[in-house]
């Protein structure tokens, strides 16, 4: 359960009301309850892999079958989970306040799917569903994407189980809780060998018909979007910030991380929702900051109510 204090919360409703330039950056944990695991901590592990070391044009390049299918597995998830209450609330609070930004570091897709203002959504890391030709000499080609599998080799390996039978009920039952709970991805099939799928199998750009796509994605040690960075210092220039939320996010990655500190020097108050309170601010804790325990699904509603 969360844990609020009501002066807190008096305070925070007070800020929120004299605002009109507000930040939020983004993590993991908006869509933990949505079911989608974080990538740090208990859900950051695809069956035995440790998420953020496939998250690199290194993992790519070594292994794409095996990255193909981590991200086969994610678009999956991201297109059966369903937005919570904290993506509605973020979005209503993005048509009723043209001053605020929020500064997304997930690539689910959910704050799209209830239509966030999009030129008040900045998408930090990019998105699953834009695709992209590999080949570095200017083939060029992107796509959105939303079929799923995106091509046939790359459908999650089941265990062959009749779907309609007990033991697959059962499975998907435990399923479902492992998730509620922050375990892995892919119980249910984690026994169910990976398929080893042919390079030539994997998804091909369309265009050039020969290097292969990748997920429009910014893994690490890759620029983010330079539109989005244009965007966001276009936001801070022009003057003063209220506040920044930080909603869901150990603020480990940068330069995302980074935007809290950014927001400090125009002035902004810090408002951090996390379930840890070990996962601070980058830049620690001031006086003035807010810390909210718990779910972001159940705490932000009541936050931007
Ligand atoms: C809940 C909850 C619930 C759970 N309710 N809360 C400066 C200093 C040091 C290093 C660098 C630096 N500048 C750049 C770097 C290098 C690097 C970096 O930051 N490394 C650090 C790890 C040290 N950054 C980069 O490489 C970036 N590129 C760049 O800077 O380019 C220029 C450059 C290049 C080379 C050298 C120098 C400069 C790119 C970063 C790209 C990150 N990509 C990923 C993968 C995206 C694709 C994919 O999804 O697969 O982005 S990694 C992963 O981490 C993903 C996430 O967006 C990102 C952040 O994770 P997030 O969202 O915070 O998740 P978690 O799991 O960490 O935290 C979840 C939180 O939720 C926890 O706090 C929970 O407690 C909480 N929670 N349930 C509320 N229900």
């Amino acid at each position: 359960n969360p844990v609020i204090n009501a002066a807190d919360l008096a305070s925070f409703h007070e800020h929120l009301k004299k605002s009109t330039r507000v930040l939020a950056l983004l993590g993991a944990g908006l869509s933990a309850s949505s079911g989608l695991p974080t990538f740090r901590g208990a859900g950051g592990l695809w069956r035995t892999h440790d998420a953020t070391s496939l998250a690199t044009p290194e993992a790519f390049n070594a292994d794409p079958s095996l990255v193909w299918q981590f991200y086969s597995y994610r678009r999956h998830a991201a297109l059966q989970a369903q937005p919570n209450p904290a993506h509605y609330a973020l979005a209503k609070l993005a048509r009723k306040m043209p001053g605020f930004q929020a500064l997304s570091q997930n690539v689910d897709g959910l704050s799209q799917r209830v239509d966030h203002p999009p030129e008040q959504l900045q998408l930090l890391h990019g998105t699953l569903f834009e695709v992209r030709c590999t080949d570095r000499r200017g083939c060029g080609y992107s796509e959105t994407n939303f079929i799923d599998p995106i091509v046939p080799a790359l459908a999650i390996p089941t265990s062959g189980i009749d779907p309609s039978s007990d033991e697959a009920r059962q499975a998907r039952t435990d399923e479902l809780q492992a998730k509620r709970q922050g375990n892995e991805l892919d119980i249910s099939n984690i026994n169910v060998p990976l398929p080893s799928v042919a390079t030539h199998s994997l998804p091909i750009c369309p265009k050039c018909q020969k290097h292969l796509l990748r997920p429009g994605v910014v893994w690490f040690g890759e620029s983010l979007p330079t539109q989005v960075l244009d965007n966001i210092d276009d936001f801070v220039e022009a003057g003063a910030i209220d506040m920044i939320m930080v909603i869901g996010t150990s603020a480990k990655v940068y330069p995302a991380a980074g935007y809290t500190e950014v927001a400090r020097e125009r002035g902004a108050r810090v408002c951090v929702v996390n379930m840890d309170e070990n996962d601070r601010p980058a830049g620690g804790w001031k006086e003035g900051d807010w810390f909210f325990k718990g779910d972001a699904a159940m705490l932000v509603p009541m936050l931007l109510e």
